[in-house]
Parts: structure tokens; C-alpha cells; sequence
């Protein structure tokens, strides 16, 4: 298998976190998406979205869409709850992470950290959004050790790849406490540096 990914992005490290906690072999093709290497035509007859991450399979089929790839590594270890119903709730918070934490978390972090904005000029609609969804986490791990029952999934996979790095965005995981602990459990039980 062949990832190619950006190291500096959460979506593509979500990727290389799973492959490796599940021990599958495969190749990491370095991809600087601020060179513009996305975009390249031999990068767009890959993946025509322009985007990393994307895996070419042991078959040569193509997978992109960081979530999408994970589901399909995954599939049948416990990375998934085998219950229907705590396999659905691991997918809602893989789609709310998709939309209502990772464009404001994600995007703030990029704006601060590769695009050179001080905090205090982010927009205040990202900077709002963003807390709640940080907020949001913290709620739903007031009583519960990861966001799915007792057990690391990929929903845990999902949410922390931008998390644990919020702090360059200039959130202050001091006020999330459950967060905090959270991400060092989920780093812990999938081993990530
Ligand atoms: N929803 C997609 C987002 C993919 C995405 O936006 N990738 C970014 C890096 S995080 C990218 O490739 N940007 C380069 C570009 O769009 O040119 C996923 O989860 O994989």
C-alpha cells in the first residue's frame, strides 16, 4: 500500500496512525501540499480532488478522503465497535468532525502556523466555532473514557488528529480538561509521539 500524505496534516497522520497501530506495511510518499504537489497532473490522474490524503491499495485501487480511508483499513478489528449501534455513533463523530471541528480547528491551526496570522487577527467566527467544538468534545467525554464506550475507535482516531494540536491555533486545552486527558489516553492506546 502506498500513502501519500503531508506529515503536517491531521487528516493524513489519521491515516498512518491506523495503518500502523494495525501493523499493515506500506510506503509513505511524502506530499508538501504548500509546494503545491497536490495539484500536480501526476498527483491529479491519482486523485482528481487535488488533495492528500490518498491511498493507492495493495490492488491498485485508489481510496481518498481521510475518513473514508481509515473505515476501510479498519474493517473488522477493533477499531470498530462490532455493535450497529455504537459503529453508527463512531460514524457521527467522524462526520461532526468532518464538519463542524476540523474546518475551524484545523483551519485556524493552518492560518496561525503555516500561513503566518497571529491569533488575535483569526477570525472570530473560526475562533467561536472552533471552542464550541471544543466544548462539544468536552461534554461528550465528561462520563465516558474514549467518545465511544471504553474502547479506542476510530471516532477517538478521528477527533484527536486535530486536538492535540489545537494549541497552535491558539485554543487553550487547559479549559477542556476531559479533552486533555482524553488526547494522552488516545495518544497512549495508539502509541503516537
Ligand atoms: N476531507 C478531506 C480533506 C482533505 C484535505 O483538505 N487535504 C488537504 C490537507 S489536510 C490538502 O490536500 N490540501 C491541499 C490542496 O487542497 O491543494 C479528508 O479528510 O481527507
Amino acid at each position: 500500500m502506498r500513502i501519500y500524505g503531508d506529515s503536517i496534516s491531521g487528516n493524513c497522520l489519521k491515516v498512518r496512525w491506523v495503518a500502523e497501530y494495525l501493523g499493515r506495511s506500506f510506503d509513505w510518499v511524502e506530499t508538501d501540499i504548500l509546494k503545491g504537489e497536490s495539484r500536480t497532473p501526476e498527483f491529479l490522474a491519482l486523485n482528481p480532488a487535488g488533495q492528500v490524503p490518498l491511498v493507492i491499495l495493495d490492488d491498485g485501487r485508489p481510496l481518498a478522503q481521510s475518513n473514508a480511508i481509515i473505515l476501510h483499513l479498519a474493517e473488522g478489528s477493533g477499531l470498530i465497535p462490532t455493535d450497529a449501534y455504537d459503529r453508527a455513533r463512531m460514524l457521527e463523530w467522524m462526520f461532526w468532525e468532518q464538519y463542524s471541528h476540523e474546518p475551524y480547528v484545523a483551519v485556524a491551526r493552518f492560518q496561525v502556523r503555516y500561513a503566518g496570522k497571529p491569533v488575535s487577527e483569526l477570525e472570530p467566527r473560526l475562533v467561536e466555532r472552533g471552542k464550541g467544538a471544543l466544548q462539544r468534545l468536552e461534554d461528550g467525554l465528561a462520563l465516558s473514557t474514549f467518545l465511544v464506550g471504553d474502547a479506542v475507535s476510530l471516532a477517538d482516531v478521528a477527533l484527536v488528529a486535530y486536538t492535540r494540536v489545537a494549541h497552535e491555533a491558539g485554543f487553550d486545552l487547559g479549559d477542556y480538561p476531559a479533552v486533555a486527558a482524553w488526547v494522552k489516553r488516545v495518544e497512549a492506546a495508539l502509541k503516537i509521539t
